[in-house]
């Protein structure tokens, strides 16, 4: 008898243009894991709501992204694809979680003093944002969330959440386990090797990389990235030495060679110009049937929702019953 593959969720944020990090830091794990699990990935625009954004440009964004996704490899026969609006029972379930997540739990995430010290006004969603994310992934009794670095404190926090109600309500949710790639891991930003490589930020260019960039423009990128003037190319953990191993991280992430044979490969160059030029031309390589492919989706949106419909059809099948059992268990009267 074959063994039960172990589930998956994971979320991306319709938030802004698909950056390298996206790419390195989750959507090469998805395409990489569609044999081996049961995978449900998820356009979570209601959480990108957390923040100021146009609501044209959202509805752009979020078929952007799709199309980012089916042309990296996401295979509809293999995988579920979904934007997280079309299952109602994320916002349902976000309300009865709520209800078990105390606030002290939600004021000490890194993200939420992060992002609320950028608003002058902060949205009670922004706030909330971890328990809906915690909603996304408990729905589907997931075993595994992969996620970049940043996101592992909300995935603990979906763990205590899932414990506290299978505390009070009975045994109800699994826990799931984050999963965080080896490499890159968290890829930096190449204006600013100490902060984090953002959608948010990707307006301001030489920030990122875009996952659909045209080669001109990430050779662009990289020649103007920052480096330190030591002129030695090898992996450090020093803060000084940061664009240089963000730069040789990248590297690694795509032609997943060792560290030595990443240094091996540059011990030849003559400075940090050829560094550059030879980590943007692995990325060109990489990006380029992304791009060319994500043309295809763009160009017949009736289509792409209808892929969109499918997923969702999918994801309703197994969030639909989970959302009964937690009103069920909370003594809401069923059956209307
Ligand atoms: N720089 C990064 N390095 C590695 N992984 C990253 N991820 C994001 N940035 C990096 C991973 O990408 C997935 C989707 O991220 P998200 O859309 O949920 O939002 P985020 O983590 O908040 O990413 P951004 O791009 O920085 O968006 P904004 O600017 O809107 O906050 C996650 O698995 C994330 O870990």
């Amino acid at each position: 008898m074959s063994e039960k593959k172990p589930r998956v969720f994971s979320g991306i944020q319709p938030t802004g243009e698909p950056h390298l990090g996206n790419y390195l830091g989750a959507i090469k794990q998805w395409v990489k894991g569609q044999d081996e699990k049961e995978n449900f990935f998820c356009i979570v625009d209601l959480h990108s709501l957390t923040v100021p954004y146009d609501p044209e440009g959202l509805r752009e964004r979020t078929r952007k992204l799709a199309s980012v996704l089916f042309a990296a490899g996401i295979d509809p026969d293999k995988s579920v694809l979904f934007i997280q609006s079309h299952v109602s029972a994320h916002a349902e379930a976000c309300w009865l979680l709520n209800c078990v997540t105390p606030l002290g739990w939600l004021q000490k995430m890194t993200q939420f003093k992060d992002k609320s010290a950028k608003q002058e006004s902060i949205g009670t969603g922004l706030i909330d944002y971890p328990v809906l994310m915690a909603c996304d992934i408990l729905l589907y009794n997931a075993d595994e969330v992969p996620v970049g670095d940043d996101q592992k404190q909300h995935v603990e926090l979906t763990r205590n959440i899932a414990g506290r109600f299978n505390n009070i309500y009975g045994e109800t949710f699994a826990m799931p386990a984050p999963v965080i790639p080896k490499v890159a891991a968290r890829v930096m930003g190449l204006d600013d090797p100490m902060a984090k490589m953002s959608k948010s930020s990707s307006s301001v260019r030489g920030h990122a990389v875009g996952v659909l960039d045209d080669p001109d423009e990430i050779l662009y990128v990289f020649k103007r990235a920052k480096t330190d003037s030591y002129n030695e190319i090898r992996f450090s953990d020093e803060e000084d030495r940061a664009g240089v191993n963000n730069l040789l991280s990248i590297y690694q992430a795509i032609t997943r060679k060792s560290k030595g044979d990443v240094e091996a490969d540059f011990a030849n160059a003559r400075g940090y110009g050829d560094l550059k030029v030879g980590v943007a031309e692995v990325v060109i390589d990489a990006l380029r049937p992304i791009r060319e492919e994500s043309g295809k989706y763009l160009d017949d949106p009736v289509a792409l929702d209808a892929m969109l419909a499918r997923g969702a059809e999918q994801a309703r099948e197994v969030a639909m019953p989970k959302l009964r059992e937690m009103q069920e268990k909370m003594g809401l009267i069923m059956g209307l």
